[in-house]
């Protein structure tokens, strides 16, 4: 095979394989922090796929679930790094490199997806601009759901979270907890279902999904629905192994990112009707929160759009304006 391989080499399109930068099949990992039943998951599976077809096999994607090849914080150096071609993050984990990542998960910007996909409309060229000065390509942006209070104990006020053990999984979670006196612990999806069965957390923010993929129903039942914020997943591609593809598979790819981005904005409203419905089923109590504890959390939400606004300086400004006029 090996001679076979040389003997061709020595006619004429030699010359092409050997200065041409393409190449023949490029093969990419793409680490997500999330189960492979997740919805963000099954998306990304069939965007890989997508891009398998489109590509005829010229560029095979790996998808490595569940935090198994880096755990959450650790994807996005992976992926600058070159660790890993390709990576899935929650936007909102990144809150402390640059405020506009956290821009998503600051409590009631926005709380509907309408509002959720007109905040990433109004957020997208400074993402793509930030992402690029960090050597990465946004490829697609998906939300999780409004998120809600999932709590061991009821809670009807914000002065029932104090000195609670409160699981943060970002800079703005922990914040919350700041603010309502509970106390917060960094801890990520794929660590929480131990973290609750062991005691060591209470009381969490999240989504239906969330609760269901991490078996919350277990160990806390009562689920608020505050719709509080809607924090977005973003798959992105190192810059170099998205350059390094030659013309046709980048376009392939691009293609199929759109379609990821559109499939997975749908498949994010349709799934979390059905999650909550089973949470429900499982013994989970889905409330309405108390006009005191929505008071309450809605005050949190004023102090923090107002820290992020400073901390995000006059590009965070034009961004809010550039949201709020697109109502
Ligand atoms: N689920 C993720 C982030 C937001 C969400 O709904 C989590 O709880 O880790």
């Amino acid at each position: 095979m090996k001679r076979r391989t040389f003997v061709a080499c020595a006619a004429a399109a030699c010359l092409s394989i050997a200065t041409a930068p393409v190449l023949a099949q490029a093969k990419w990992d793409l680490p997500t922090a999330y189960p492979i039943s997740n919805f963000h998951t099954e998306n990304i599976q069939q965007f890989a796929k997508d891009v398998d077809a489109a590509t005829g096999g010229k560029l095979k994607i790996t998808v490595h679930p569940n935090a198994s090849l880096f755990k959450a914080p650790e994807i996005k150096r992976a992926v600058q790094s070159g660790q890993a071609q390709a990576g899935e993050i929650l936007l909102a984990n990144f809150a402390n490199e640059n405020p506009i990542y956290g821009l998503d998960g600051v409590p009631f910007v926005a709380s509907s997806y309408a509002e959720s996909r007109r905040l990433y409309d109004a957020q997208k060229s400074a993402l793509v601009k930030l992402m690029a000065s960090q050597n990465i390509k946004l490829l697609f942006s998906v939300p999780w759901a409004p998120q809600g209070l999932f709590s061991k104990k009821e809670i009807a006020s914000g002065a029932d979270l104090r000195a609670i053990k409160w699981r943060a999984y970002s800079p703005a979670t922990a914040r919350i907890a700041e603010l309502v006196d509970a106390q917060p612990v960094q801890i990520q999806q794929a660590e929480l279902s131990a973290a609750m069965a062991t005691g060591v957390i209470e009381a969490y923010m999240s989504s239906a999904s969330t609760g269901l993929d991490t078996k919350t129903y277990e160990s806390l039942k009562n689920f608020y629905d505050l719709q509080a914020w809607i924090p977005k997943n973003a798959v992105m591609v190192n810059m170099k192994a998205f350059s390094a593809l030659d013309a046709a598979t980048q376009a392939a790819v691009t293609k199929a990112a759109e379609e990821a981005e559109t499939r997975g904005w749908a498949l994010a409203q349709k799934k979390n009707a059905e999650y909550k419905q089973t949470l429900i089923e499982r013994g989970m109590k889905i409330n309405a929160p108390s006009p005191k504890l929505v008071t309450d959390m809605r005050k949190v939400g004023v102090t923090m759009q107002g820290e992020w606004l400073k901390s995000a300086g006059a590009e965070g400004v034009a961004i809010m304006d550039a949201y709020k006029a697109s109502k």
